[in-house]
């Protein structure tokens, strides 16, 4: 009976083996084979026996004693045999092609490659020090010596140090990369440049009920008062003296009467066929803004002008409530207005509070658009150019944000600069609100048609 027998060794080049066998007989002698092959001593070969053990030696093994060996422990009336692999490697496991630094446009493909000096090697491949596992959008894969992660349609989150960290025996090696992922190659939604078409459009046009009503609501300071200025400042051709923004500290300062806002067209004493009122009514807790009540109050017309908000809606005796409202006096738009620097640390109770507001909003048919605002203070690629504002994956990431915590598709969703710090009026600043302004007052309009062809 073999009492121990030969275990496989995988070593290097150049590196001494040793095969023993031991048996549970004294009288026995024994032979090794290299694969069929008999083995003789002599060269790099030594057989050594003492009492019942065998052991072969191969000095400074080489590849070419890579085999299956076998030794043959004969005695007087019985044979046994045990056998071992040899794998003898040229070198230590190494990266042979490391992973490359890669830029890529958001939305495109990434893949990194790492090969090593072996075929049997297993590999991960972490992400800034996180292992990293296999989705929709994250394939690995290897062939042969080589291991490939892919990363489908990537996005700014995707930017970070990629490790693949390569596995063989008890060896490892490493190869890492950064990736870094740029803004979007191509623009993916394009505006038309054609700001005074677009004013002219809005102008001259002619709904069946006047004026369509636009309702702006958001937390404080989130740019309602200053968009609605923008849009002055557009037909005006100037940046207007009204001071409808307040540039004291968010939070403290807001609009509390119910006002309509009306916009001047500049050169004639003409205005346009819609207007805004706003309302802050989104502050955590009850006691801040005006309360989600008084927000659905104004969607069905039942606030007059100048009705100061108070902490609880207005009751339907007060002189203020409009009990009978007429077309024109109902909310045809509802604009939810966001900061992009702000909108991840928006508080649940807000968006909860929010997502009611909408939910009611749809009960009544009124669509709904929302206004990413401040997007310089979110991405400095947008600051420095404003028209780089749909290759920017900041922005698409923020506006997908907002899709996710108010349930509105991304096609409703605009980013916009306002008017704050410039001193004339930028063509790039108007394009981006006319387009958004165009797009809101069209489903003010659709949403009034349709009302009235219910009404007949
Ligand atoms: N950087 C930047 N600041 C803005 C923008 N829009 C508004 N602001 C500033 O944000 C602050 C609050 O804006 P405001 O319109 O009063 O917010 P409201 O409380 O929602 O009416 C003001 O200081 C504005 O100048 C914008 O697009 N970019
Ligand atoms: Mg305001």
């Amino acid at each position: 009976m073999v009492s121990r027998t030969c275990r496989d060794v995988k070593t290097y080049e150049g590196q001494d083996i040793i095969l023993t066998c031991e048996v549970n007989r004294k009288d026995v002698t024994a032979e090794w084979k290299k694969d069929v092959q008999l083995l003789a001593e002599g060269g790099n070969i030594i057989m050594e026996q003492q009492g019942n053990e065998f052991t072969l030696k191969i000095n400074q093994a080489q590849k070419s004693d890579n085999g299956v060996y076998s030794c043959l422990v004969k005695s007087q009336n019985e044979n046994v045999k045990c056998s071992a692999h040899v794998l003898v490697r040229e070198d230590k496991l190494m990266v042979s092609r490391p992973c490359k630094d890669v830029k890529v446009y958001g939305g495109q493909e990434v893949i990194l490659t790492c090969e090593v000096n072996r075929e049997d090697a297993t590999a991960e491949w972490k992400k800034d020090g996180q292992l990293l596992t296999e989705s929709r959008d994250v394939v690995m894969e290897q062939r042969g010596k080589e291991f490939t992660l892919k990363i489908k349609h990537v996005q700014k989150s995707d930017d970070g140090l990629y490790t693949c960290l390569v596995k063989s025996d008890n060896e490892e090696v490493k190869s890492s990369v950064e990736v870094s992922v740029q803004e979007f190659e191509k623009e993916w939604r394009s505006i038309k440049l054609e700001t005074e078409k677009m004013q002219t459009e809005l102008c001259q046009l002619k709904p069946k009920v006047e004026p369509l009503r636009i309702l702006l609501y958001g937390p404080a300071g989130s740019g309602k008062s200053s968009f609605i200025t923008s849009v002055a400042n557009i037909f005006k051709q100037r940046l207007t003296s009204e001071a409808l923004a307040d540039a004291v500290c968010a939070g403290t300062s807001f609009t509390m009467k119910h006002k309509t806002h009306k916009i001047e067209v500049s050169g004639n004493s003409e205005i346009l066929p819609f207007v805004f009122n706003d309302v802050m009514g989104l502050e955590g807790g009850e006691s801040k803004g005006v309360h989600p009540g008084d927000i659905i109050n104004i969607l069905k017309g039942h606030i007059k002008e100048n009705y100061e908000f108070h902490k609880f809606p207005l009751g339907d005796e007060d002189e203020f409530y409009n009990r009978s409202p007429s077309l024109s006096d109902k909310v045809h738009c509802l604009v939810c207005v966001l900061p992009a620097d702000q909108i991840s640390f928006i508080k649940d109770d807000v968006t909860k509070k929010m997502r009611e507001i909408r939910e009611r909003a749809s009960e009544m048919g009124i669509p709904q658009v929302v206004m990413v605002t401040k997007v310089d203070c979110a991405c400095p690629v947008v600051k420095s150019d404003l028209r780089k504002m749909y290759h920017s994956m900041t922005i698409k990431e923020k506006m997908q944000e907002c899709s996710n915590k108010l349930g509105v598709t991304m096609n409703y969703i605009f980013p916009v600069k306002s008017y704050h710090e410039e001193k004339d009026v930028v063509p790039e600043i108007d394009v981006l609100i006319l387009d958004a302004l165009l797009k809101t007052v069209n489903l003010a309009n659709d949403f009034v048609n349709k009302d009235q062809k219910s009404l007949h």
